[in-house]
């Protein structure tokens, strides 16, 4: 492909910026709003065709957001004061919608060129420059790079033989055609039941003329209280906005709830049940990180949220056999140490005589042949039609994939080979000048994804002002600081029960890929709180040259 310089300067081949962002979804598009207002020449690459982020790429069916409103979304007022969302959980078009109408609130287009997809980035010493290049061979020079990808930008598909012979239609849930894919004549399968699978399954099970589901590991899936939300109802709690975007800094997941102030052994049964239950009833995520405070810490009382959710299910699913493979009795890991979903018919789609189950568990799939998916025990499952729900090789998959290499020419991955080393889940020794959101060792996944952009987007703003005015060439994390956050990462982790889940959290998910946790599980007002004492305490923990 050859460089369209017909774009203007944006798309220009030699770029000279002080700031390039890779990434034009939540992070992408606030540090480009902030730093311009700055007075910083900035520009974005994303791979896209447009804004959105992970919203543009996982247009697969029924996918829609488990943060309820008005938690996910920029608590920027000029932007929020003229938006209105339509449903309590927005769904991908209207979340795509919103990044369409942020754009044109806040005029971003212009500083982002589209369809540009980053082969490498280095840093210089010398220079001060990082060099990045894109896939159709322009070249960029910035003081600053800031990798906004996310923590689901690489894909995973299991090496299953005999992929490329299938006859039929098949598609991994984050490359999803933008036509319909019609199933209504066809024997669908979904392979994979994390937040992606349970909601694929909603849809097809009511669309196809057979849907069968292989599951492997069960998904504690909490009950979605979907609803349709008034602008008037919207409109009449602006005016609380900016208290509650503060509180959603204040909450350990970033949003505007947090864990109960008591441990469940504080309660008596028949209380624990109650309090359960009214946290059911709220259908949303209170059911998750707005339970017991010891709820990842103590088995016990991670027992009794297991138990109450099962019993749930249970009253759910007609079919005992089925019901027990989707609810077993003994837990498959502690409640909550995989990311629950909400649903809101998944366990209903079962009672239906056109959607079956099949346990990969012990069965695994071994083969795809032209007609289906084979499993273990050599019975083909003929389909038509694939969606591959098997998710990512989530939180460092996505800066590997970019092939970002450090001053000296190590390419992450091997940087990460025998562990992931990060200095405030910010940055990384070897990469001056760099900083990322939303990615390894952050609260990341364990939070609200605007809540923590934003916290995080603040802070590389500030320090780049700061940087910018004391005329520094680059600052750089010190080697020693990072292996000391690296090793409070796996601590922290290891005070809960997450270590006892085969999650993505843990880079399980993966073949071959070292087990450790990705994130930072003390919540986002303790982790901010770190960041900013840091910065404060001049930029401890980094070299600046
Ligand atoms: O990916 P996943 P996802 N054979 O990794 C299965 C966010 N998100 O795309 O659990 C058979 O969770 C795998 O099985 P197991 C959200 O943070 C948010 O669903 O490893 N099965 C699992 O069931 C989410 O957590 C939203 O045993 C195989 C599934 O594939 C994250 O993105 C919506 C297999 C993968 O689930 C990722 O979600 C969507 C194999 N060889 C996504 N390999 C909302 O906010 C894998 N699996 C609503």
């Amino acid at each position: 492909v050859k460089p369209n310089t017909d774009l203007g300067e944006t798309y220009a081949d030699n770029l000279e910026l002080d700031v390039l962002i890779v990434g034009a979804g939540f992070s992408g598009c606030y540090l480009l709003h902030k730093l311009r207002k700055a007075g910083l020449k900035v520009k974005v690459y994303d791979a896209s065709h447009a804004f959105g982020g992970t919203w543009r790429w996982n247009c697969y069916p029924g996918a829609r957001v488990d943060s309820d409103l008005p938690a996910y979304e920029f608590s920027l007022p000029e932007v929020y004061n003229n938006w209105t969302w339509k449903e309590r959980f927005p769904g991908w078009q209207e979340l795509q919608a919103y990044f369409d109408y942020v754009d044109h609130t806040l005029d971003l287009h212009k500083d982002v060129a589209f369809n540009t997809v980053v082969t490498s980035a280095q840093f210089s010493r010398e220079t001060g420059k990082w060099t990045i290049t894109t896939a159709d061979g322009r070249t960029c020079h910035a003081k600053y790079f800031l990798p906004c990808v996310g923590f689901s930008a690489k894909r995973y598909i299991p090496d299953w033989p005999g992929l490329d012979k299938f006859e039929g239609e098949i598609h991994h849930s984050s490359f999803w055609p933008t036509e319909d894919v019609d199933v209504s004549n066809k024997k669908a399968a979904v392979i994979g039941t994390g937040s992606t699978g349970i909601q694929i399954t909603q849809e097809w099970g009511k669309a196809a003329k057979e849907l069968t589901v292989f599951q492997r590991t069960p998904n504690m899936c909490i009950r979605m209280a979907q609803r349709k939300v008034s602008a008037e109802e919207q409109n009449n709690r602006k005016a609380a906005y900016d208290e509650l975007f503060k509180k959603r800094t204040q909450c350990f997941g970033g949003f505007c709830f947090d864990f109960l102030d008591k441990d469940g052994g504080d309660f008596s049964v028949d209380e624990a049940k109650a309090v359960l239950e009214s946290l059911w009833a709220n259908g949303d995520f209170t059911f998750w990180i707005g339970t017991f405070k010891d709820i990842f810490k103590n088995p016990a009382t991670n027992k009794i949220v297991y138990d109450f959710w099962r019993s749930k299910i249970l009253e759910r699913v007609k079919e005992p056999s089925v019901a027990a493979i989707l609810a077993p009795e003994t837990p498959p890991h502690p409640w909550g140490c995989k990311r629950p979903s909400l649903e809101q018919d998944f366990y209903d789609q079962f009672n239906k005589p056109n959607v079956h189950l099949v346990s990969v568990k012990n069965n695994p799939i071994v083969r795809i042949e032209p007609k289906g998916i084979v499993t273990a025990d050599g019975k083909l499952h003929e389909v038509d039609v694939i969606a591959m729900a098997t998710g990512f090789d989530a939180v460092t998959g996505s800066m590997i994939n970019m092939n970002v290499k450090s001053a000296e020419g190590t390419h992450v991955k091997d940087l990460w080979q025998d562990g992931v080393r990060t200095y405030l889940g910010l940055s990384i020794h070897g990469f001056p000048n760099m900083f990322y959101t939303y990615g390894p060792q952050a609260p990341t996944a364990f939070s609200n994804g605007p809540t923590i952009i934003e916290i995080q987007s603040d802070w590389i703003v500030d320090v780049i002002q700061r940087l910018e005015k004391d005329n520094v060439k680059y600052i750089e994390a010190e080697e020693s600081a990072q292996n000391a956050w690296a090793e409070q990462i796996g601590q922290l982790a290891e005070k809960t029960l997450f270590p006892l889940a085969d999650s993505w959290y843990m880079g399980a998910n993966v073949p071959g890929k070292k087990r450790e946790m990705t994130c930072y599980l003390d919540g986002v007002p303790s982790y901010t709180k770190i960041i900013n004492e840091a910065r404060e305490d001049g930029l401890k923990g980094f070299n600046v040259v």
